[in-house]
């Protein structure tokens, strides 16, 4: 008897070339609607599916192989005397080969503008369902999935038949593949639906790229990207010049991104480990890298610079003087990414700056498992700050606290800022102690801290931040608020002038 192949594949890639030769050995060939029409177009002799099923394909091929006479062919026991008998009894025939490859679930996902309807019409039923009956039954059934592998099946059939242990092992990747593809489809209803921690949580990654090792050298790494996620990400971003990038310069660049995103005018951000060492805005990106620079010349040295304007000559100029590992903006003039890309060891990204529309959570591998939230997309609006003190702050004090307090949630805790003028002039980061990150904070502003104002991402425990902000002549506070002890902190600044602001919203950033 004949052996039998039915292929029905959405990617049509080099199938006419393996049909052909799984013609020339002898197999008959199945096929269903589109993918029968192409290899007719090749020349290539095939019956349609609804010949061995005797039903139509029907609901626009939502209903095509899934029938008896496909899954009693695949999943019959070839030496078990029963199936087989049970074949005849229903005038089934056996099919020894599924060549299936799915609906674009992912691709349909990722195309722009794509409607609800389209993406749900892209889950393939039928094909995985063949998929997983041939690799249940791959004693006796070859199944491909992956168009890669149809040259090497084709050069061994040509000697002999597939055995157990190659058919096994495409039956070991179908399942891997199904499984991935229905994770994906779990990963969008759970996004869809409001059911914001369910019992199990499901997640595809997608790997990016090997890396070179991951934060120290003697771990490996990769970076894999969440298929689902279409906020601003490095994953999507367009490397134009320089080495590849490290773990630890994805880390920092994707700080200097969560950043940038929450400022609209020209703004630059410098990040090292992490940690914002000088944030500016401007009028225009020069002046905001001027202020980004001059709010730590020491730190930014070997650091990352992100900004959300395209570079123009000016500023790629300044950029080059000091030497930096990665430079992200939306783009780069041509003058300017001449002038940038005579550095070589400088890493130019391109990426589009658009704001996350963060509808994935924030990770965090703990041992053994996962701590899962929502991200810390806190905002607080002028109108939301309450005024714990006799002094209210003035206009250009409420622009400068607001400016510390958006700086102030991307920095680890326990985090203080100080700023003035649309820059940051100095910043503690990562203290066991409040006061401790304060009086860095304090230090690195030196003579510009008078005038200044201070953002503190959690309460006070007690006054010794604002008294050694008083000391250092920061003339405004803002703060959550909402410590036990808050009138300590008050009577400090109502002893000496100075204004403090509650925004009644934490900020932790571990
Ligand atoms: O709509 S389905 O879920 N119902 C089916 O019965 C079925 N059978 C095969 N999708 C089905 N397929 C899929 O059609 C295959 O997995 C393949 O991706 C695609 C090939 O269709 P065509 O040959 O018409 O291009």
């Amino acid at each position: 008897m004949k052996k039998r192949a039915l292929i029905s594949v959405s990617n049509k890639e080099s199938i006419t070339d393996f049909a052909k030769g799984l013609a020339e050995l002898d197999y008959e060939i199945i096929s269903t609607g589109g993918t029968l029409r192409v290899l007719k177009e090749a020349g290539i002799d095939a019956i349609a599916v609804d010949e061995v099923t005797g039903f139509p394909e029907i609901m626009d091929g939502r209903l095509k192989t899934l029938h008896p006479s496909v899954h009693g062919g695949l999943l019959a026991k070839r030496l078990n005397p029963d199936h087989m008998k049970q074949l005849e009894e229903n005038q089934i025939e056996t099919i020894d080969m599924v060549v299936v490859n799915l609906y674009p679930f992912k691709e349909t996902l990722e195309k722009a503008g794509v409607t609800k309807e389209e993406i749900i019409e892209n889950i393939d039923i039928g094909g995985p369902t063949m998929l997983r009956s041939a690799a249940k039954n791959f004693a006796d059934v070859a199944v491909v999935v992956d168009p890669t592998d149809y040259e090497t099946i084709l050069d061994n059939l040509k000697e002999d038949d597939l055995d157990f242990a190659q058919r096994r092992q495409l039956a070991a990747k179908v399942f891997r593949h199904t499984a991935n593809y229905d994770a994906m489809i779990a990963a969008y209803f759970q996004a869809e639906t409001d059911e914001a921690f369910p019992e199990t949580y499901t997640v595809t990654y997608e790997k990016v790229q090997n890396l070179r090792y991951g934060e120290n050298p003697h771990q490996e790494a990769a970076f894999y990207k969440n298929v689902l996620d279409k906020s601003m990400s490095l994953a999507t971003a367009k490397q134009l010049h320089g080495k590849e990038l490290s773990y630890n310069n994805i880390q920092d660049a994707n700080a200097a991104l969560e950043i940038l995103a929450e400022y609209d005018n020209p703004a630059a951000v410098a990040v090292k480990h992490m940690n914002p060492c000088g944030i500016g805005i401007a009028d225009n990106l020069s002046g905001a890298f001027d202020r980004a620079y001059d709010a730590d010349p020491v730190s930014i040295f070997g650091g990352i610079v992100a900004v959300n304007r395209e570079i123009d000559t000016n500023t790629a100029e300044k950029i080059s003087k000091i030497f930096l590992e990665i430079v992200i903006a939306p783009g780069y003039s041509k003058e300017a990414f001449e002038i940038l890309s005579r550095k070589k060891n400088i890493r130019l990204l391109e990426l589009e700056m658009k704001r996350a529309e963060s509808v994935n959570h924030k990770l965090t591998t703990v041992n053994g498992g996962v701590l899962i939230q929502s991200r810390d997309n806190g905002k607080v609006a002028e109108e939301e700050l309450t005024v714990a003190t006799n002094r209210k702050p003035d206009e250009k004090e409420l622009k400068d606290l607001l400016f510390a307090w958006k700086a102030v949630k991307h920095v680890k805790s326990n985090a203080i800022v100080l700023a003035k003028d649309k820059q940051t002039i100095g910043i503690g980061a990562g203290q066991m102690n409040r006061v401790g990150s304060a009086k860095i904070a304090i230090e690195q502003a030196g003579g510009k801290a008078e005038g200044s104002v201070l953002a503190s991402d959690a309460f006070f425990p007690m006054p010794d931040t604002v008294e050694a902000a008083v000391k250092a002549g920061v003339t405004a506070i803002i703060q959550p608020g909402g410590s036990k002890r808050d009138q300590d902190s008050i009577d400090v600044c109502d002893k000496h002038g100075i204004t403090m602001v509650y925004t009644n919203m934490r900020h932790f950033k571990h």
